[in-house]
Formats: C-alpha cells, sequence, structure tokens
C-alpha cells in the first residue's frame, strides 16, 4: 500500500472518529441539559466494566459509514461487531475508549479508530471530543495532534520519567496492578492514571507523559493509540520484553525504554 492509499485510510479514520465522538458528547450533553443522566449505563465482565447506550451507538454509527464507505472491508469493534474481511483489510474500533471517563463527564474517553492490513495496523486515529483533539497517525508518514505534527518527549533517567498505567476490571488482579504501581512509584517522577489506554498512547506520542503500561487490555484499547506512539518514536514491547500485545504493553520515549523493561520486571508480582 502506497503513501497516498495510507494518507487516504488516515483521513477516513479521522472523520470516523470525530464523527462518532461528536454523536456520544451530543448525547450526553443532552440528557445532561435534561437534568436525566440516563446514559443507559449497564455493566459487563464486572460491576466496574461500565457500558452505555452511546458505546453502542458511536460503533453502529461508525459500523453504518463504514459499510458504505468500505463495504469489503472486516470490522472489530468492542461492543459486539465482528465482520469478516473480503478485502484484506479490517477495522479495529474501541467506541468509547474510557467509558467510566464518559459517564462521570471525566475528560479522558473518546472513539478509537484503526485499520489494519492483515497484522499491521495502517492508520489510525483517537478523538477526545471533551477537548477538541484528534491524534492520528499513517504508517510512515508520523503522527499529528489535529494539524500539528507531534513527537514523544527525551528524559534519560527513570527519576524524570513521567509514566501512565491503568487497572483492569477483575478485583483480584487490580490488586496486582496496584502492588506494581506501589513498587516502581519511589524510582519515577510520577503515575498518572487517566482511564482511557488511547488516550494514554497519545499522551506518550505528545509528550504529556513519558511512558504508558499496562496488561490485559483489549486490541480495540490499543490498536489505534500505538500506531499514533510508534510514529511520534516511541518504542513499545510487552513487559517481559517481547512483542507489544493487548495482554501486556510498555510504550515509552526510546532513552528510558531499557531501565523501564527492567523496573517493572523488578515490580512485576
Ligand atoms: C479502559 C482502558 C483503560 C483501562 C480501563 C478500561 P474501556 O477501556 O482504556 O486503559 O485502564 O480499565 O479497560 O473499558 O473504557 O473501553
Amino acid at each position: 500500500m502506497n503513501d497516498t492509499e495510507i494518507a487516504s485510510f488516515r483521513r477516513l479514520c479521522i472523520s470516523l472518529a470525530r464523527e462518532a465522538g461528536q454523536l456520544a458528547l451530543d448525547g450526553r450533553r443532552t440528557e445532561m441539559a435534561r437534568g436525566t443522566n440516563n446514559l443507559g449505563t449497564n455493566t459487563k465482565s464486572s460491576a466496574t466494566d461500565l457500558v452505555t447506550r452511546y458505546d453502542q451507538a458511536s460503533e453502529s454509527w461508525i459500523r453504518d459509514r463504514l459499510s458504505q464507505e468500505r463495504p469489503d472491508d472486516g470490522v472489530l469493534g468492542e461492543e459486539g461487531t465482528n465482520i469478516a474481511s473480503r478485502s484484506g483489510l479490517h477495522w479495529i474500533i474501541d467506541p468509547i475508549d474510557g467509558t467510566t471517563n464518559f459517564v462521570y463527564g471525566y475528560p479522558a474517553w473518546g472513539p478509537s479508530v484503526a485499520v489494519a492490513q492483515g497484522d499491521t495496523v495502517i492508520a489510525g486515529a483517537v478523538h477526545i471530543p471533551m477537548t477538541g483533539e484528534t491524534f492520528h497517525a499513517g504508517l510512515g508518514l508520523g503522527a499529528a495532534q489535529d494539524d500539528d505534527p507531534i513527537s514523544v518527549n527525551d528524559p534519560q533517567e527513570l527519576s524524570s520519567v513521567l509514566i501512565a498505567t491503568g487497572f483492569g476490571y477483575d478485583a483480584e488482579h487490580r490488586g496486582v496492578q496496584g502492588r506494581r504501581v506501589a513498587s516502581l512509584l519511589p524510582s519515577v517522577r510520577d503515575v498518572r492514571r487517566s482511564g482511557s489506554a488511547a488516550y494514554d498512547l497519545c499522551s506518550v506520542a505528545c509528550g504529556r507523559v513519558d511512558a504508558y503500561f499496562e496488561d490485559r487490555l483489549n486490541v480495540w484499547d490499543i490498536a489505534a493509540g500505538l500506531l499514533i506512539a510508534l510514529e511520534a518514536g516511541a518504542v513499545a514491547n510487552s513487559l517481559d520484553g517481547g512483542p507489544p500485545a493487548a495482554e501486556s504493553i510498555l510504550v515509552s520515549t526510546p532513552g528510558v525504554h531499557a531501565s523501564l523493561l527492567r523496573l517493572l520486571a523488578e515490580t512485576n508480582h
């Protein structure tokens, strides 16, 4: 696939993420204006794993747009979409990453839209409706926040690293994740927990944090954000130094990546 084609897919990712994000934002504002706060909130894998009718509406909107624009492509969505590809391309959709934040009105939430050719993500976009920011990238074409190119920071010492992380929905494993954060906290500058993997990955890409790690995610949480971070100059591995994956990921600025891998290995209780 050539750069012109990748750039075209990048524009479609941006368009889909922005449109779906605006749909969710408008819906939330309408409910808040009515004083109803009726987002149709339910739970999934546990009492803390929330889903709203706007997660479902966002995914439906993106699925319908893709059925018009890219009818032969596959689509995988967090809220149940699973359409086989006839073109070799497939879309990976988190309709609202950071659903808990969406319910509470905490800004770090939004659609994450990626498209892959085989196993390779070639374009992606993450839109944060409450701030109006759209982070996006094309494979080999760099990363940007709206119209401005972005790149990672360059700290060289662990004590200078501002690191983001997140926690899953399984109460027992949250204990493991919490102990890991507590163990590494004395060695770094500070920790941030936004509640959205996609937002955290984009934050690495634009230098808002220096690193992000988490485990037991899903592919839709990271597909777009990982490309954006890599195109912005980040490096990525699993927590044990293998290839990055939704199950286990560390994304950081190059200068401290090896030190962070060692630190996480020491604290991987
Ligand atoms: C969220 C992730 C976040 C993680 C949360 C949750 P969701 O995805 O983006 O990094 O810490 O527990 O999994 O469920 O809001 O789409």
